[in-house]
């Protein structure tokens, strides 16, 4: 097989870049290592997952026909719609015919002879391709816990980011939840429902933010027809790739009555927004301050035992330096008689048993065990595939001391390959569907503008990389983002460089960016000419 684009993964930025390429003219072959498209989408069916960018936003954009033909049911989609949008995806562009199942590409190589990525995937398939793009997610490789006897547990054991396809049916089982991110924090009100007795093991609070789930009726259908174009116009030149504004008033010409009135209208619209009640709110401790203390006020009104919710209330971080959960009912779940929570800070898990898990402080007995334990995020997928480039360079290597990249795009000494959603640039702080789609665009244009000139080869410049790596660094430092031990930081897996990956500059600059690179002549490139295009 050979090919001009290898695209490994399937799915929102992976599907996006078969289109594309196919679209271009390009041949392209797809490796998903899932039974089915969808990416995070596929594997995340955990019961209560959501995402929390709004639905009529967290959708492609390139097809006015797709975008008027598809009625999202509710404001917030849930995990099965969002997997069913992509199936229709792939269905109505044909681009299955692209993609092999269940095939996980384990091994690049660059064979600087025929200028082709030699690609290998478990199932021992192997392709050559001109130019190789990870559309592996962000998200996308699991933490599984570090916990001495995970594996003697008798009951069922679950990961949510690995749950089954097949039905799980926890009622009147005695279960476990560890880890309060969003996962733990979107599946523990669900998972109560049906439960006998559910009991969360919680290392680090997280702040959390419900959010109205509403069921679409004809006359918000109608107006999210008619405001699309606008709304779409608005978000590729916003902070965050969605319409979203912030408060009109500086937090510093308000009283405090009327900042309170903010807050409380950010809160009932709910969700991660909240962190961007006001400008300014990640960069100035004061203002942050302020809105964590709603937050915890929120938290408290809440809560009935004022125990339970002292140990719910984070104390860690400033608000929004972690991800905003985004629940529905969380808080209230603990006022269940049958809900327990056990704080780790206080008693430490030392194993898990047969029959359930052992702390400092007792034993738990348990039927089920879930594992809501987080990912090796953003590096995690890319640092796991033996990538090597024609000088030897690997990306594990490139990465052992934080992700180094150009343009969140690209690795020196990795010439034809390009990361979507990756280290460095917006990713996981937009709307990652928009983001994809920007950068596939960008990417594609770059692919065929070598064909046309007879390029063959396009690396980034090692100090262009450093530049935008230090760019990077510096604009996240200039917040309060990396004050919080986050995935984003790197900081939930041992051994890993601390430093803040996602691209703070917001997602208009960026792409405004990127296109201007592209307008230079891709400045910060070395473009090489072996064979004028010709293998
Ligand atoms: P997160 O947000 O990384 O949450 C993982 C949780 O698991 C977090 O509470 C961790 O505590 C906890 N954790 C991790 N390892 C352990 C062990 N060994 N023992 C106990 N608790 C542990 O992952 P999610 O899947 O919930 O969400 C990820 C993103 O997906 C989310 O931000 C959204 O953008 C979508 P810690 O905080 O490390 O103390």
């Amino acid at each position: 097989m050979d090919v001009d684009v290898a695209v490994v993964g399937a799915g929102f930025a992976g599907l996006y870049a078969v289109h594309r390429c196919a679209r271009a003219g390009l041949t392209v072959q797809c490796f998903e290592a899932g039974g089915g498209v969808g990416g995070t989408w596929y594997w995340n069916r955990y019961p209560g997952a959501r995402c929390d960018v709004e639905s009529v936003d967290y959708s492609y954009s390139f097809d006015p026909d797709l975008q008027r033909d598809w009625k999202w049911s509710e404001n917030y989609a849930t995990q099965p719609e969002i997997l069913a949008y992509l199936e229709h995806v792939a269905d109505r562009f044909g681009l299955r015919r692209y993609v092999r199942l269940g095939e996980r590409v384990v091994a690049a190589a660059y064979d600087s002879v025929t200028a082709r990525w030699r690609v290998r995937t478990d199932a021992g398939t192997v392709a050559a391709a001109r130019f190789l793009v990870l559309a592996t997610g962000s998200l996308s490789q699991p933490v599984l816990p570090d916990i001495p006897g995970v594996d003697t547990f008798a009951g069922r054991t679950l990961l949510t980011a690995r749950w089954p396809t097949d039905e799980v049916d926890v009622a009147g089982q005695r279960v476990a939840v560890v880890g309060t991110g969003s996962s733990g924090i979107q599946s523990i009100p669900i998972l109560a429902r049906a439960a006998a007795r559910l009991t969360v093991f919680q290392r680090s609070p997280n702040f959390s933010v419900p959010v109205d789930i509403r069921r679409f009726g004809p006359e918000e259908r109608e107006r999210i027809e008619r405001e699309y174009p606008e709304r779409r116009r608005v978000s590729w030149d916003s902070g965050a790739g969605t319409p979203h504004r912030s408060h009109p008033s500086p937090a510093s010409e308000l009283t405090a009555e009327q900042r309170e009135a903010a807050f409380e209208e950010r809160w009932r619209t709910g969700g991660v927004l909240f962190a961007k009640t006001f400008d300014g709110q990640m960069v100035d401790e004061k203002l942050n301050e302020l809105a964590r203390d709603f937050v915890v006020r929120k938290i408290r009104a809440t809560v009935a035992d004022p125990r339970v919710a002292d140990e719910l209330v984070p104390t860690d971080h400033p608000i929004g330096t972690k991800r905003i959960c985004t629940d529905s009912g969380y808080y209230e779940t603990f006022n269940l008689p049958h809900v327990n929570l056990v704080n780790l800070r206080r008693e430490p898990i030392t194993e898990v048993t047969p029959d359930g898990i052992r702390t400092t402080a007792g034993r738990y007995e348990f039927d089920v065990i879930i594992y809501a334990t987080g990912f090796d995020a953003m590096t995690g997928a890319v640092t796991r595939i033996d990538i090597r480039g024609p000088r030897g360079d690997t990306a594990a290597g490139a990465w052992r001391h934080g992700p180094v990249t150009y343009l969140g795009l690209t690795i020196p000494g990795l010439p034809n390959l390009f990361v979507l959603n990756g280290p460095g640039s917006p990713s996981v702080l937009a709307n990652m569907v928009m983001h994809a789609e920007q950068q596939v665009d960008w990417v594609v244009d770059l692919v065929d503008m070598c064909r046309r000139e007879g390029i063959d080869e396009v690396e980034p410049r090692a100090d262009a990389a450093e530049k935008w790596t230090a760019h990077v660094t510096e604009t996240a430092e200039a917040t309060l983002f990396p004050r919080a031990n986050s995935w984003y930081m790197g900081a939930n897996i041992d051994g890993k460089t601390r430093v803040f990956m996602p691209y703070l500059g917001g997602f208009g600059a960026y792409r405004r960016i990127c296109a201007e690179v592209a307008a230079g002549g891709y400045e910060g490139f070395v473009l090489t000419r072996r064979f004028g295009g010709a293998r």
